[in-house]
């Protein structure tokens, strides 16, 4: 999705690039970065100087308004113009930076790695992040914090500011490991569960083998996966494990140590049970729970969010399954029949809290600073204080 004039047969001085970092399609938002020693004549073109801070602005041409953009600078010569996602404004925008730079030309280059990406495959997986940071870029703090303002004149509380103050700072921590696709998901049960049989049908092509021989998988298995959750797609690292039994198979013991080393790095544990092999198909967690205890994962199940997976489900009368978990988080699936397996991505986006994350405002390191010292001010006035520090600071 680059296109640089350094590219070019006979390469200027000037290297600026402009990318479309969005995929392609209809979005909320649109991302673009335009980069390198000619970056600023873009931005002068309409915002008298270079902001230093996201500011919002209309870019017009041919008589008429393109499109509101978010001019969001991300270094000295490196700029985002965050606009609405629709394909034309897209590419509007881009002829229109392409004439600003001076080179029309640059234009259609872009456009066509935009439109074809196969090339740039690897990026892919930071795409679908930047497209969830670029949701989350729309409420920004400022507007966090003019809502915490109005609240607190209309009674509400100092330690709840603070408190949400504190989880906005946790889930910034969280943010570059969802963006760069290094959530990590195990898959762990008992042997001939079907774990094997999930991890496949979720990559869309065989990841491990499987078959009705139990202690099949002999390894643990990591393979980049993508995970819908309605408009939402982030993509995270699955892992298939071996089986866990009892076993005198030295490489199968191996395997299984192996795997248990995994649940150390893990942030989210698919406990894959078969439905026909439980006493009580409706009490699916708990019974999921006694096999993880009598297997020694306690402790890794107190620390990472589990789903419990009722794989097999085809096998068992619709009756039988009635009930889901109180908490929500058991699914029925069949991963032979794909069914479910929607749901459970849900359920893996849930406890990975992603759409709270984006309901969020995404903050900056300068952002996390002011937000910090509002979590340790100890007097209200301290606190509007720094809640207006934060509201102008966009
Ligand atoms: N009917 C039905 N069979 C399934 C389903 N999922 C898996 N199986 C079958 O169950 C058997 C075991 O599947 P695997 O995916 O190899 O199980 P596993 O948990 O990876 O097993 P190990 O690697 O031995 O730990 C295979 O014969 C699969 O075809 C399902 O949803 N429905
Ligand atoms: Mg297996």
């Amino acid at each position: 999705m680059t296109w640089s004039k350094a590219d070019g047969k006979a390469a200027p001085a000037s290297s600026t690039t402009i990318r479309v970092l969005t995929p392609h399609g209809v979005g909320a938002i649109a991302v673009i970065e335009i980069s390198g020693a000619d970056a600023g004549k873009v931005i002068k073109a309409v915002a008298s100087d270079s902001p230093r801070l996201a500011t919002l602005r209309s870019i017009h041409a041919d008589g008429g308004v393109i499109d509101e953009v978010l001019i969001v600078p991300r270094g000295p010569d490196c700029f985002e113009l965050h606009s609405h996602g629709g394909l034309l404004v897209v590419e509007k925008l881009v002829r229109w930076i392409a004439h600003t730079l001076g080179d029309d030309d640059m234009a259609h280059a872009v456009l066509d790695k935009w439109r074809h990406p196969e090339a740039d495959l690897p990026q892919v997986e930071t795409l679908w992040g930047l497209r969830m940071l670029a949701q989350a870029h729309r409420r920004g703090p400022a507007d966090w914090a003019r809502q915490q303002m109005q609240n607190l004149e209309g009674g509400g509380s100092a330690s709840d500011v603070k408190q949400q103050a504190q989880w906005l700072l946790a889930a910034s921590a969280d943010l570059p490991r969802l963006l760069g696709g290094q959530v990590r998901i195990a898959l762990v049960g008992p042997p001939n569960a079907g774990k094997s049989s999930l991890a496949n049908f979720w990559l869309g092509h065989p990841m491990s083998v499987t078959s009705d021989i139990p202690g099949t998988t002999r390894d643990w298995v990591e393979q980049t996966v993508r995970i819908h959750a309605g408009e939402l797609e982030m993509t995270a690292r699955l892992t298939d494990t071996a089986g866990m039994r009892q076993t005198t198979d030295e490489l199968e013991q191996l395997a299984i140590a192996g795997g248990l080393s995994t649940l150390c790095q893990t942030q989210v544990i698919v406990l894959v049970m078969d439905v026909t092999q439980i006493s009580n198909p409706q009490h699916l967690r708990l019974e999921a729970w006694r096999w993880a205890r009598e297997h020694g994962l306690e402790n890794q199940l107190d620390r990472v969010p589990w789903i419990a997976a009722g794989n097999k489900c085809d096998l068992l009368p619709p009756m039988a399954l009635s009930g889901e978990g109180a908490d929500g988080l058991s699914v029925w699936i069949s991963a032979r029949h794909g069914m479910g397996i929607t749901t459970l991505q849900e359920k893996v986006m849930q406890v990975l809290a992603v759409p709270e994350i984006l309901r969020h405002p995404v903050i900056d390191s300068a952002q996390r600073a002011r937000l910090e010292r509002l979590v340790l001010s100890r007097h209200s006035d301290d606190l509007r204080m720094r809640l207006r520090e934060i509201a102008v600071a966009i």
